[in-house]
């Protein structure tokens, strides 16, 4: 079956977007997806998203499948892509417009901005073991600064879900870290039985922080929006930064800030069309 697609990406974080919006069910299986995100083989991405259908409540649907097919709740980068995505497929981009989105971990918001920004409220972080999910700890406590062997060495992690699960240490320089190697250890460590997401985290003053991703289901990546979000709100946990702070990753900079007023996590950052094409 031929398809249409669109190449997005969000600070590298790249993604192939579907127009979904005939059918409930998504137009690509998950092994298709695989074959799509091999960047040999195939047109090349993180990841796959697709616009559905919205509910009675919201306008679209997301649902995104991971370069290695599995699926995951939710998505920064990739929604700050759907929505530049979906103005153009509305015909055009009105600033201000603000989306409702239904996703697998509820409802997300993103909102079109100047220069090519989308500013999306994430919703609240997830801190209890029982949320993340992880086995760390007591189910109903949070995980901050606990102690998790991986590769001989015992890290101190906090751990944060965005609707995804995240595992977050704190070291002296994130580029001293040998990420191929401990990425896949911690993404399938036993203590986290839906794998993990993992960042790397060096504070460079308490509002900035640099930032290292290895990715579950899709390995190192440019990028990762939702684990921006967890980072800051375990920088927080940690007193180690600030409620507004900037986080450099590999691909640029994002804006978060967990706000004291309603617990809730503000992403801002840009979303580029790169192509269209068709594939297969
Ligand atoms: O939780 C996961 O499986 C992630 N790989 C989902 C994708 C996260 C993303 N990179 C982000 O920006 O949050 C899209």
């Amino acid at each position: 079956m031929t398809i249409k697609f669109t190449k997005y990406q969000g600070l590298g974080n790249d993604f192939i977007l579907i127009d979904n919006r005939s059918s409930d069910t998504p137009l690509v299986s998950s092994e298709e997806a695989i074959k799509m995100c091999d960047r040999h083989f195939g047109i090349g991405a993180d990841g796959v998203i697709f616009v559905l259908p919205g509910t009675k409540d919201t306008d679209y649907t997301m649902r995104i499948f991971n370069s290695d097919g599995s699926e995951p709740q939710m998505c920064g980068n990739g929604i700050r892509c759907l929505a530049r995505f979906i103005a153009h497929l509305e015909g055009g981009e009105t600033l201000g417009k603000t989306y409702q989105i239904q996703t697998l971990t509820g409802v997300i918001s993103p909102r079109l901005e100047d220069q090519g920004q989308v500013k999306v409220d994430m919703g609240i972080p997830y801190l209890f073991a029982n949320e993340i999910p992880t086995v760390l700890g007591n189910a109903n406590e949070k995980v901050i600064n606990r102690p998790l062997s991986v590769a001989g060495h015992t890290w101190l992690v906090t751990c944060v879900s965005m609707g995804n699960p995240h595992c977050i240490t704190f070291v002296e320089d994130v580029w001293a870290i040998d990420l191929p190697t401990l990425g896949p250890q911690f993404e399938n460590h036993p203590h986290f039985p839906e794998r993990t997401n993992t960042e790397f985290i060096e504070v460079v003053r308490s509002d900035y922080l640099k930032m290292r991703v290895w990715e579950r289901g899709a390995g190192i990546t440019l990028a990762c929006g939702t684990g921006a979000c967890a980072s800051v709100v375990a920088g927080v946990l940690t007193n180690q930064c600030d409620r507004h702070s900037i986080v450099e990753l590999p691909g640029g900079c994002l804006t978060i800030e967990w706000s004291e007023i309603d617990n809730r996590v503000y992403m801002t950052g840009p979303a580029q069309l790169v192509f269209t094409g068709t594939y297969g």
